[in-house]
């Protein structure tokens, strides 16, 4: 090499590891000695770093020749799940409001005080085209929420109620997308109330773009110092809990419970007892928690995999694979809905996985917790030889199951997804397409709509009158935004839990137009409420407000639709959505007190 003269021993080395990972055009254009020295030595240290950050074996060269096998089979149209015939497996199914609920919430119950958390939230949300970090959304606009604000504030009620003087450790898997936003957010709210010490930030690094068939890799466009680098998927987050120490340490310290989550799954937390209660139950190593799902929904579905040599696991086949899947496996009509159910036979993968620590740690020991790559390029062609633009190896953290031994227990726990998923992922454009398929828009709007109705069917569920709103279309998705129900974490989380908020649900009546908003992280008691119109009741910690008797009349508030001028000017948030929250009259009562009106209020304190 002509620049071998400027190199180091270390840089010269590095040189090498590029050329023998196939990687010697990147720097075959470069002008001799005396020019862009500097420029070259930098590159050489972004390979290092990538060499070494490289998840899996073998740093680039062992990321590039696994490139190269994933493509030339894709190029040759072979399905990496040939040879495997999907059935429906076991699993439990869940109906809140249920005895069996009751019980297995209470099982669960006594485990959520040994839960650790992991947030995997290094994603930037393309399909949603948002500006920021996607935990800085509001989950809804009553409030406004952050899903960052909303999942801290429910681990810190979670370890009030069971933690037992336990501090729930946090960790938030974050990229070079979302590191800074996310830190810097957590400092400027002062970590939401958590302890910092128990916050953990770990980083995924990405990985080298590529190209071509033969894996070659690219340099950033207007950079020819600059190797290009994409995400390598959220499966990266086994090999840090690994490589942080993370999972170890925690283990240590007593957690008995893994809880993977995604960025903007606002109903994440409130049925993790009861799937913590069937974990217990069937001793499960790895717990999915499912829904059931429409074919075609972006969600994967989880399958028992066979193969004629006997071998089988439980796992997620993902939703660009199952339709193939089950095409090539005799289900001529692919991915369709059960008629008799209007489901597919297959439950949704949401990806909120309960690991039992023991093992997983044991499994991180002996593999690193590097999870099967897969490749997606978008091919120019049919002759599948050129890309529409760069592609990269992948990973996904529900693959995990694949690492495990045939005899490990791996079940689901599957609930209507009112109860346990609603995220935001698609711009607006994406979700009318979703909805015109007969699949959720999973939009800001539905994320807001599923919210509030989270809440006002566990307090039907628990048997109070609330009246169900209208669908309306905001931007041609259709949402029912009413009535709007929010209750804090520090008020309840569980169905259980929100029990003693009305415990006498018969006496609670809320219009389909209201709106009620229990916040604080004190104690609430509504005996008896007959609701039309806003009403917050708030008590701080060590408070109690009791509602013995109340009557609520006023205009309250409203969604409006933005007019053309708004949706110009109005922040991205609202465009989003495509609505605003118009705040008319409202009613409220704070700490600790006792209310009890024979007559009907309307606006003001009370
Ligand atoms: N993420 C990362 N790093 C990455 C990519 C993603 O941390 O490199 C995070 C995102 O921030 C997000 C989560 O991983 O919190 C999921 O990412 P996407 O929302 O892009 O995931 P998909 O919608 O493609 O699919 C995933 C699962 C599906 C299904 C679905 C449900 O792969 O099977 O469970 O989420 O939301």
């Amino acid at each position: 090499m002509d620049n071998k003269g400027i190199l180091s021993d270390e840089e010269f080395g590095l040189a090498t590891v590029l050329q023998e990972a196939g990687q010697g055009h990147l720097m075959a254009q470069w002008p001799m000695p005396g020019t862009d020295d500097d420029l070259k030595r930098k590159f050489l240290q972004q390979a290092k770093h990538l060499h070494e950050t490289s998840p899996g074996e073998g740093g680039i060269i062992g990321y590039a020749s696994r490139a190269r096998k994933l493509l030339a089979d894709s190029a040759e149209g072979v399905n990496p799940l040939d040879g495997w015939s999907p059935s429906v497996p076991e699993g439990v199914a869940l109906e809140p409001g249920s005895a069996r609920y009751a019980e297995l919430e209470e099982k669960g119950g006594g485990e959520v005080g040994a839960c650790g958390f992991v947030l995997v939230a290094g994603g930037l949300g393309e399909r949603l085209g948002y500006g920021d970090i996607k935990l800085k959304l509001p989950t809804e606009l009553c409030t406004e929420t952050s899903y960052l604000t909303l999942y801290c504030a429910q681990i810190q009620a979670l370890q009030t109620r069971y933690g037992e003087g336990r501090l729930l450790p946090l960790a938030i898997m974050v990229s070079d997308d979302t590191a800074d936003k996310t830190s810097a957010e957590l400092d400027a709210h002062q970590h939401f109330g958590l302890d910092p010490k128990q916050v953990t930030l770990i980083k995924q690094e990405k990985v080298p773009a590529i190209q071509d068939n033969d894996g070659r890799f690219v340099l950033e466009d207007g950079d020819k110092y600059q190797i290009s680098t994409k995400p390598h998927g959220h499966g990266d987050v086994h090999t840090l809990m690994h490589r942080c120490g993370v999972a170890r340490r925690w283990r240590e310290d007593g957690v008995r419970w893994c809880v993977f989550m995604q960025d903007t799954n606002g109903l994440a937390l409130h049925s993790l007892a009861a799937a913590l209660g069937v974990s217990v139950e069937l001793e499960l190593e790895v717990n999915s928690m499912a829904i059931p799902r429409k074919a075609k929904q972006a969600v994967g579905g989880i399958a028992r995999l066979t193969r004629e040599d006997g071998s089988a696991m439980t796992v997620n086949v993902e939703y660009n694979q199952l339709d193939p899947l089950l095409r090539g496996s005799g289900h001529k009509d692919g991915d369709t809905n059960d008629p008799e159910t209007g489901f597919s036979p297959y439950p949704g993968n949401i990806n909120q996985l309960l690991f039992a620590m023991g093992p997983y740690c044991e499994v991180l020991e002996k593999t690193g917790g590097a999870l099967e790559e897969f490749v997606n390029p978008k091919y120019a062609d049919e002759s599948r030889t050129t890309f529409k633009k760069p592609t990269r190896l992948e990973c996904m953290m529900q693959d995990y199951p694949k690492l495990l031994s045939p005899e490990a227990k791996v079940g689901f726990t599957s609930m209507a997804p009112w109860l346990c998923f609603s995220p935001v992922k698609n711009s607006l454009g994406d979700a009318q397409a979703a909805q015109a398929k007969g699949t959720p828009p999973a939009s800001a709007s539905s994320g807001e709509a599923d919210q509030y109705h989270l809440w006002a069917e566990l307090l039907r569920k628990l048997g109070c009158a609330v009246e169900t709103g209208a669908v309306q279309e905001y931007e041609g998705i259709g949402v029912s935004l009413s009535p709007r129900i929010v209750v804090q974490p520090g008020i309840a989380v569980t169905l259980h839990e929100l029990k003693s908020v009305v415990p006498s649900p018969a006496d609670v009546k809320i219009s389909a137009d209201s709106t009620l908003l229990v916040l604080g992280a004190g104690t609430v008691v509504i005996d008896k409420l007959d609701l039309d119109g806003t009403l917050i009741l708030q008590a701080a910690a060590g408070e109690t407000l009791h509602v013995k008797r109340l009557t609520v009349r006023n205009s309250g508030w409203h969604c409006q639709a933005l007019t053309a001028e708004e949706r110009d000017s109005a922040a991205e948030t609202l465009r989003m959505r495509g609505y605003r929250l118009a705040k008319g009259e409202q009613c409220e009562a704070s700490g600790a007190k006792v209310i009890d009106r024979s007559d009907t209020v309307s606006t003001g304190a009370l």
